[in-house]
C-alpha cells in the first residue's frame, strides 16, 4: 500500500483510456447532477473521478463547470519570472532547481540584476513578475524588501507576486521572528514587510502534496501543510490574493491528492466567509452554484482569498527521483479536470504551458482549465528535455493557442483584472 521510492512506479496511477464513448460510466451521471447544483463532491466522488475509465465524461463535466464560471473566456497574462537564486538550505528529492553556494552552477543575483530584470519586464509590457527563489541560508531579510523595492521604483506598474510561503517561513526564522506558539505572528509581520515594500500576491508554489508520509520521504525538512495554509491564511487576512499549486505524479496516492485539493477548499471556505459569502451547513463555500458572483479584489475593499489551483506534473528529470516516470499526459489532463471539480470554490483553474507543454495545455483549456500562463521567458525550475531556460511564447502565439481549443483569449492582470493593450502600453480595465 504505501507507495515508496522503490515501489512508486508500480502504485503511479494508471487507468486505462477507454475509446471516447463507448463505455460512459453512469455513476459520472449522479456526480454531473451533484456538480451542477453546486454541492460539494465527496472524497469518494473524487476517487471515482479517479478511477473511472471514462476520463471524457471527467473531463467534459469538468468544462461545463468551468463554461458556467467563464464562459467562452480563456485568460493569458504576460508576465516574467525571475528566481533571484538558487541557492537552497534544503535538498528537496523533486527538486532539480536547488544548489548549494559554491556549487557549479549556484548563482545569487544583485540588486543590479533586478534592477535590469524589472526593466525588461516594464519595456515587453508585463503585467507581473513572479519571483520566486531558493531558501538562501546568507542573504538577510532586508534583500527580499530590498528586492520588492528596487521593482517598484523601476518598474512600478508591474504586479510583483512573489515568494512561496516556505521562504515567506525562511524569512521570518532570518528576521528571528518565527518562534513557537507565536510562528502565526512571525509571518504577519513578514508578510506585512513584505506588502508595505510593494509585494502584490503570492504565488501558489512550495504546497507539493500535503500528507506526511510525502513530506518525510521527498521534500524533508520543508514546512508541512498546516504551516503552508497558515502563510497563505494569514496573507488573505492582510487582504493579499494567493494561489494554490499541487505537485502530483511522484510518490504520493490518488488519496493523497483529494485530501490535498480538501484541505484547499476548506481554508478557502475561510477566506470566502470573511469576504461575506454565505456558507453551506457544513462549512461549504461553493462558486459553482448558478448565479454565484466570483469574488474580486476590491470585493469588501480588499482581495484575501485563492485565486487558483495550478497542478503541476512531477518532472523527474535532474532530481533524485529520476527514476520515476513522471505523469504522463492522460494523467496530466485527468488531474486539472479533477481539480477543477473538487475545488468548487476557487474562481480559475490554470496550466501554466511550461510544465503541461502548449499542446497539452490546450487540451486542458477543454477540461476545466480557464487560465493559461502566460509569455514567461526565463524559467529555471524545470528544463523542458534539461537543455535550456529560455521558454517564451507571444501573445500571439498563446492567442492562436487558445482560439484552436475554442475559446475567447481575454488578457488578465495577476489579480483577474481585465487589461487593454496596444503593443507594450496596457492599463486595466475594471
Ligand atoms: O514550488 C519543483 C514545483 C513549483 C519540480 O502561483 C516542480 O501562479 C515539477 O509554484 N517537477 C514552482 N514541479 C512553480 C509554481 C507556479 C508555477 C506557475 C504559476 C504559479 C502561480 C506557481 O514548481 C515549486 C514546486 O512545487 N517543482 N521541482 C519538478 N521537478
Amino acid at each position: 500500500m504505501p507507495a515508496t521510492l522503490q515501489d512508486a512506479r508500480r502504485t503511479t496511477p494508471t487507468t486505462p483510456l477507454v475509446r471516447r464513448g463507448a463505455t460512459p460510466d453512469s455513476r459520472l451521471e449522479a456526480l454531473r447532477e451533484k456538480t451542477l447544483a453546486g454541492e460539494r463532491l465527496t472524497m469518494e466522488d473524487g476517487r471515482l473521478l479517479y478511477e473511472t475509465p471514462d476520463i471524457w465524461s471527467v473531463c467534459e463535466i469538468a468544462d461545463a463547470v468551468r463554461r458556467r464560471l467563464h464562459g467562452d473566456i480563456t485568460y493569458y497574462n504576460v508576465n516574467r519570472h525571475l528566481n533571484y537564486s538558487n541557492v537552497c538550505a534544503l535538498s528537496c528529492k523533486f527538486c532539480e532547481f536547488h544548489r548549494k553556494r559554491g556549487d557549479a552552477g549556484a548563482y545569487e543575483h544583485s540588486m543590479e540584476d533586478i534592477r535590469a530584470e524589472a526593466a525588461k519586464a516594464r519595456d515587453a509590457g508585463a503585467t507581473e513578475m513572479h519571483i520566486v527563489g531558493g531558501l538562501h541560508p546568507y542573504l538577510p531579510f532586508d534583500y527580499y524588501t530590498d528586492m520588492i523595492r528596487t521593482i517598484r521604483d523601476e518598474a512600478p506598474t508591474v504586479h510583483i507576486k512573489a515568494f512561496t510561503a516556505v521562504e515567506v517561513v525562511h524569512f521570518a526564522k532570518i528576521a528571528k521572528l518565527y518562534k513557537g506558539a507565536d510562528r502565526k505572528e512571525g509571518i504577519r509581520a513578514v508578510l506585512k514587510a513584505l506588502k508595505e515594500a510593494g509585494l502584490g500576491s503570492l504565488p501558489g508554489g512550495g504546497a507539493e502534496v500535503f500528507d506526511d508520509r510525502v513530506h518525510d520521504e521527498a521534500y524533508k525538512g520543508k514546512i508541512r501543510s498546516d504551516v503552508w495554509l497558515d502563510v497563505h491564511r494569514v496573507a488573505h487576512e492582510l487582504g493579499l490574493n494567493t494561489n494554490a499549486t499541487i505537485l502530483y505524479g511522484h510518490i504520493e496516492r490518488i488519496d493523497d491528492r483529494l485530501t490535498h485539493m480538501d484541505m484547499l477548499r476548506t481554508a478557502q471556505d475561510e477566506a470566502l466567509s470573511r469576504l461575506g459569502y454565505e456558507a453551506a451547513p457544513g462549512g461549504a463555500v461553493t462558486l459553482t452554484r448558478p448565479g454565484v458572483e466570483l469574488p474580486t479584489p476590491a470585493m469588501n475593499g480588499r482581495g484575501g482569498y485563492f485565486q487558483t489551483i495550478i497542478p503541476l506534473p512531477f518532472f523527474p528529470d535532474g532530481s533524485e527521483l529520476e527514476n520515476l516516470p513522471g505523469p504522463g499526459g492522460v494523467e496530466n489532463l485527468r488531474t486539472l479536470a479533477v481539480a477543477r471539480l473538487m475545488l468548487d470554490n476557487f474562481p480559475h483553474a490554470k496550466t501554466f504551458w511550461i510544465m503541461q507543454t502548449l499542446p497539452m495545455a490546450q487540451l486542458q483549456l477543454a477540461s476545466g482549465a480557464d487560465d493559461i500562463d502566460g509569455t514567461v521567458v526565463w524559467y529555471d525550475i524545470t528544463k523542458v528535455g534539461g537543455v535550456s531556460t529560455h521558454q517564451e511564447t507571444t501573445v500571439w502565439d498563446l492567442c492562436k493557442a487558445i482560439r484552436e481549443a475554442g475559446f475567447r483569449p481575454v488578457e488578465r492582470d495577476t489579480v483577474y483584472r481585465r487589461v487593454e493593450r496596444d503593443g507594450a502600453s496596457w492599463r486595466v480595465v475594471e
